[in-house]
């Protein structure tokens, strides 16, 4: 970045800036069978043989349930002004609709208030891809009564916390959910269907639509802020070939623009209406409910995607070109902050959100604990460095005139990375899961430097 030179410090940002760390519910959390909790799609699909790598589960995670006093400490520690986590559908309503489980609503209330006490704010994720088990028996997303059950866990939650949560999110990466979920089947619930992809986008917009004035009107606190996360990527053409422009235009529909133009728009987006427009489960008054104005836009970003077209080109097919001699995290992911930048500034341009909130951003990295006679210690520059350069390019976006506001570094600890299992550590705080040890990274103690100013 053009800026590289002078060292990125907070006071470069807004001073009223959200800087924190993300998390999930099923990635951190354990206690998949306490309190009443019910069963949702990860705890079928992650016991499934062959589902998740080395067959990991959620079943306990970083033990987060039991342990998130000490958790916040060190959140305190590190410095954070905000939070952003994620509650889980199946401890408040373990049948998805019906029955609240009070216990379940109560462990968010101590999450939230110890928070609140620590001097942190809570931004309150409602669905981090933990749908319930029993709404998934009935078709899941690929039906109209889960976005309605889901207005009322949205309404079950902030009657309860309406009074504290500082920022409601209503859904995190509907594109994940949906085409990961549903087409490639690589996530729970494990579908190969492009038509239940794009039923499953179309409920899980209206979801959000339903759930929005809910949370609203729930609110009593002043300053409270609601929206919504999605996963973005800036697509380029990974050459000159016109297919292979083709192929950028296609992610950029399928991955963007397909969740942002209904949300900003109040309608998909024409270019890839021809693929979609037979599937779309719409009907009168679901995209004016869609398109109700956000506080903010959540953006997660990790790497910008070069395309190139398959021989068979359709909906979600491409292939992606790598880069000789660029750095590439464990996911296999590219390191290259500018694309960050380019996504910031197409955001603000083809959307003009009032505000933006990074909402995950991070690194994978193959991390060592090593354990001498000294403290034990993880050294990651690499993920130190991912962290300065997206800074850095958010920082670029803001200076012209990109409304963010705040940062939740993906993510506080090492957890289940879906698929993945434990095999990928994200966290500036590594666990060592035998004995649940929390150790802070160099990338972490890097970050809490920074937020010291
Ligand atoms: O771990 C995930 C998270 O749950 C959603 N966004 C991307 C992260 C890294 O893959």
């Amino acid at each position: 970045m053009d800026e590289q030179r002078k060292p990125i410090s907070r006071s470069d940002f807004p001073a009223d800036f959200a800087w924190g760390t993300a998390t999930a519910s099923y990635q951190i959390e354990g206690a998949f069978n306490e309190d009443g909790r019910g069963l949702s799609i990860w705890d079928t699909f992650s016991h499934t043989p062959g589902k998740t790598r080395d067959g990991d589960t959620g079943d306990v995670a970083d033990d987060h349930y039991h342990r998130y006093k000490e958790d916040i400490a060190l959140m305190r520690e590190l410095g954070f002004n905000s939070y952003r986590f994620s509650i889980a559908w199946p401890r408040i309503l373990p049948e998805g609709r019906g029955k609240v489980n009070s216990k379940g609503l109560d462990f968010y209330e101590r999450l939230v208030d110890t928070l609140l006490a620590n001097g942190i704010e809570p931004y309150a994720t409602l669905y981090h891809w933990d749908l319930p088990q029993a709404l998934q028996d009935k078709g899941g997303w690929k039906e109209r009564f889960t976005p309605q059950a889901f207005e009322e866990y949205a309404d079950a939650v902030s009657r309860r916390l309406g009074d504290r949560v500082k920022g409601w999110i209503t859904l995190n990466e509907p594109a994940v959910s949906a085409f990961v979920g549903h087409v490639e089947g690589r996530h729970a619930p494990g579908e190969h269907s492009f038509q239940a992809g794009i039923r499953a986008t179309h409920h899980l917009l209206l979801a959000h639509g339903l759930a929005m004035p809910v949370l609203r009107s729930n609110n009593r606190r002043k300053d409270a802020e609601f929206g919504i996360t999605l996963s973005t990527t800036f697509a380029e053409p990974g050459d000159d070939s016109q297919q292979a422009y083709e192929a950028a235009v296609m992610v950029d529909n399928f991955n963007n623009r397909i969740f942002m133009d209904p949300l900003f728009k109040g309608r998909y987006p024409s270019a890839i209406s021809n693929l979609i427009d037979q599937y779309l489960p719409v009907q009168g008054g679901d995209l004016e409910k869609i398109a109700a104005p956000l506080d903010f836009i959540g953006i997660n970003y990790y790497f910008r995607t070069l395309a190139l077209a398959v021989e068979d080109q359709q909906a979600l097919k491409y292939k992606t070109r790598k880069v000789k001699g660029a750095q590439y995290t464990e996911m296999d992911w590219e390191v290259e902050p500018e694309g960050f930048y380019n996504l910031l500034k197409m955001v603000n341009t083809d959307y003009k959100p009032a505000k933006i909130l990074i909402t995950e951003n991070g690194a994978a990295f193959p991390d060592r604990l090593e354990e001498g006679q000294g403290q034990p210690a993880v050294h990651d520059p690499d993920r130190t460095n991912y962290l300065k350069g997206h800074f850095e390019a958010a920082l670029k976006a803001l200076k012209e005139g990109a409304p963010i506001r705040g940062y939740f570094v993906w993510s506080f600890l090492d957890n289940f990375e879906w698929a993945q299992g434990y095999s990928k550590r994200f966290g500036i705080v590594y666990v060592d899961y035998p004995t649940q040890r929390r150790i802070v990274k160099d990338s972490g103690r890097w970050y809490q430097t920074f937020l010291r100013g």
